[in-house]
């Protein structure tokens, strides 16, 4: 069993298709994990095995797969690098030490390349980036380079060279070690290289010194550190973000894959090597804890996984304690006590059972009762919380209507089930529209959720734009008079009353009240009156929205003895509301969202511009660091598709939130076009 010390939990991160999954795929396959290499083309990765992925070509969930080298137990842990599946990345990084930063030797730095790197810098990863693709056409890895030292800094060393690029890329140089590893084994440095790699060599060098007293004085007497000084003052600079290697390979060629996995050995920290885990007491204490496998549990649940047969999978992340087979452990979030079953290593589909999991490592368990992602496993007499991953909120909206009965029946279950598996999916039923909406982080994610509704739960769904809820009210104070006379042999109906109509302030709703004096209509039938009002509010004279903010008083009436009933009272009731709000210059009123979008200076102008397009009235700007953080309110309507709208205005640099604020009367010129389609939807 692998001590903590001798292991690595390193998260994958990089804009969409830089070669995250098909680095993964490599080592596997350099380590022997396994013997025939997937290719993402041909959907044969072990990390992108989901039906949805295979499909894509893209991967849609994380994926921790584990491998060993050097005796050393690495978890590498792949992750989406497109923009809507955001959540996986978050609990990727929740439990690694490092990050493997993938950027693609033809595209350079990307959109997703700096988020990413901003995510990591916020999470104080200590990290590795990889030149890929070197044996793509237009591969440069010195022009690559440029732009990482661009974007991230000088700090951003070359720990390899390249030799040779696209068709003619063979190799890598160590410049640590000053070797070749060519593909014709043995080649040396090329001659025409010689220069370069004594310059990448000597700054490199150069900052491993900078790193510790005693090295950096032997520098500055001119002696020469040894590879292992070198190697000493690197590691403290990747710990400290002070130095951030950069590495060369291609993927699909399989070069430099075992020295990337052998820098990942040397560089990266352990668990060991990041200190004490700090744990929250029940008392809201923070104690410190080793993290070795003698210690109480402590255990985070990152990812658990719906499946309609096995059931739920867990996926958590030890961080001090060991976790054993057929045991019990507490859940310390909930409160209770949680039967585990069979452990596992998971490897993609794949699932390789084991008897425990120690501190440091990653590992799953099926069937978990009560246990949901965030919580933290550990022990009834330590029971100890860890911080849950924190997960982007769902601001992408789509209304989820079943194709068919049989859907309609297994729709809410399934879709319980699913937002289990993914804390970035909401589901809420808006009581205005009467729709079910489902939330998350763009079109492709709820696409891609109604996809796996239909793979998992055998439901059909259909998504579509979700209705506004409109209201209507009236703008001025009226009187309304209806009496209800029928005379048709035998028992009539009479009920005749007298309604004063009031606009109320925005969010008030519809009230009711009554100040008869003698009599005219019997108290008996007010409760009639007033449920007529209350129906007849449900939908208004315009476009049949419900009504709000209307205070209807009855103050006056008739009644005849023989005639009078529940059922005439209220239908005058509901027919003089009606007409008081035909009398009272209705007007449509609309859901106003308050917006606070946050995005890189320079697409201020590009935001304000298209806020104004959108009649949205702008209420303050600050800056938030290199950030410009815009509030406006804007009407719903304008922004059901915002998550779209500000990706592609921004290429994804910018971010929002968004939530109800207010009613507000819809402009007159907007209002007959409201009304006219609504007229359209209901013939
Ligand atoms: N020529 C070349 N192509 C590569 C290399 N690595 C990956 N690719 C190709 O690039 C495409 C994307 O690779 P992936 O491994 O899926 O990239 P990813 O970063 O996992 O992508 P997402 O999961 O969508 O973020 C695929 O077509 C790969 O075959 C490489 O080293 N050389
Ligand atoms: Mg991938």
């Amino acid at each position: 069993m692998t001590g903590s010390e001798g292991m690595r939990n390193v998260v994958l991160l990089s804009h969409s298709g830089a070669g995250k999954t098909s680095l993964t795929e490599a080592a596997l396959f350099a380590t022997k994990a396994i013997t025939r290499l997937g290719r993402v083309d041909e959907g044969t990765t072990t990390s992108d095995y989901e039906p949805e992925e295979i499909k894509r070509h893209i991967s849609i969930s994380l994926s921790p797969v584990p491998c060993h080298w050097q005796g050393t137990k690495i978890n590498l842990i792949d992750t989406p690098g497109y923009l809507d599946f955001l959540g996986e990345v978050v609990a990727g990084m929740r439990v690694a030490e490092a990050a493997l930063v993938v950027v693609c030797a033809a595209s350079g730095v990307e959109v997703g390349t700096e988020l990413v790197w901003g995510y990591a810098e916020e999470a104080k990863l200590p990290r590795l980036i990889i030149v890929n693709k070197m044996d793509r056409e237009n591969a440069d890895f010195f022009r690559t380079l440029e732009q990482i030292q661009a974007s991230f800094g000088k700090r951003c060393l070359p720990l390899q060279l390249p030799i040779g690029a696209q068709d003619n890329f063979r190799g890598i140089i160590d410049l640590i070690q000053r070797q070749a590893h060519d593909s014709d084994p043995g080649a040396a440095i090329p001659q025409s290289m010689e220069d370069q790699v004594d310059s990448f060599r000597e700054r490199l060098v150069e900052a491993a010194a900078e790193q510790a007293d005693d090295l950096v004085t032997k520098y500055l007497e001119g002696e020469a550190l040894s590879p292992e000084e070198i190697g000493r003052g690197l590691k403290l600079g990747i710990l400290s973000g002070k130095i951030v290697p950069v590495l060369a390979g291609s993927a699909l060629k399989g070069i430099g894959i075992s020295q990337l996995l052998g820098a990942v050995v040397d560089y990266l920290p352990s668990p060991q090597d990041m200190g004490a885990v700090k744990v929250v007491t029940p008392d809201g204490r923070v104690e410190e804890v080793k993290p070795s496998p003698g210690e109480p549990l402590a255990a985070v649940v990152f990812k658990t996984s719906a499946d309609p047969y096995v059931g739920k999978l867990t996926c958590f992340r030890v961080y001090s304690g060991s976790i054993y087979s057929n045991s019990q452990v507490f859940n310390a979030t909930r409160g209770q006590v949680e039967r585990i079953g069979q452990l596992m290593l998971l490897r993609g589909k794949m699932q390789e059972p084991v008897s425990e999991l120690v501190a440091g490592d990653i590992g799953a368990v099926a069937k978990l009762s009560v246990t949901a992602t965030g919580d933290t496993l550990s022990s009834k007499e330590r029971p100890w919380l860890l911080p849950a991953p924190r997960f982007p909120p769902p601001i992408y909206r789509k209304a989820i209507h079943p194709k068919t009965k049989a859907d309609l029946d297994k729709l809410g279950s399934a879709l319980l089930r699913l937002a289990e598996e993914d804390p970035t999916l909401q589901v809420v039923r808006d009581p205005d529209t009467g729709e079910t909406v489902l939330c998350g982080l763009g079109d492709a994610h709820l696409e891609i959720t109604a996809e796996k509704l239909q793979r998992k739960f055998g439901v059909e769904v259909i998504l579509s734009l979700p209705k506004v809820a409109y209201k209507e009210t009236i703008s001025v104070p009226v009187k309304a008079e209806y009496k209800h006379k029928k005379q048709t042999g035998g028992h009539g109906q009479y009920g005749h009353v007298f309604l004063e109509l009031e606009p109320l302030p925005r969010g008030s709703g519809v009230e009711f009240g009554e100040r008869i004096v003698g009599g005219t209509v019997p108290k008996n039938y007010i409760p009639a009156v007033e449920k007529g009002v209350y129906e007849a509010a449900q939908e208004g004279v315009l476009a049949r929205y419900p009504v709000t903010d209307v205070r209807a008083t009855l103050y006056d009436g008739s009644y005849h003895v023989v005639d009078s009933s529940d059922i005439s009272f209220k239908i005058a009731g509901a027919q003089a509301f009606k007409k008081g709000l035909s009398q009272g210059q209705p007007v449509l009123l609309e859901p106003i969202m308050k917006l606070k979008v946050i995005v890189p200076e320079g697409f201020t102008g590009d935001i304000m511009s298209d806020l104004n397009a959108k009649q949205a009235r702008v209420q303050g700007m600050y800056p938030e660091g290199a950030f410009n953080v815009i509030e406006a309110e804007v009407p719903m309507a304008e922004v059901l598709n915002y998550a779209i709208d500000l990706r592609s205005l921004t290429q994804g640099r910018g971010r929002y939130t968004m939530e109800f604020s207010h009613y507000e009367e819809v402009p007159a010129h907007l209002a007959q076009r409201i009304m006219e389609s609504r007229e359209k939807e209901r013939s």
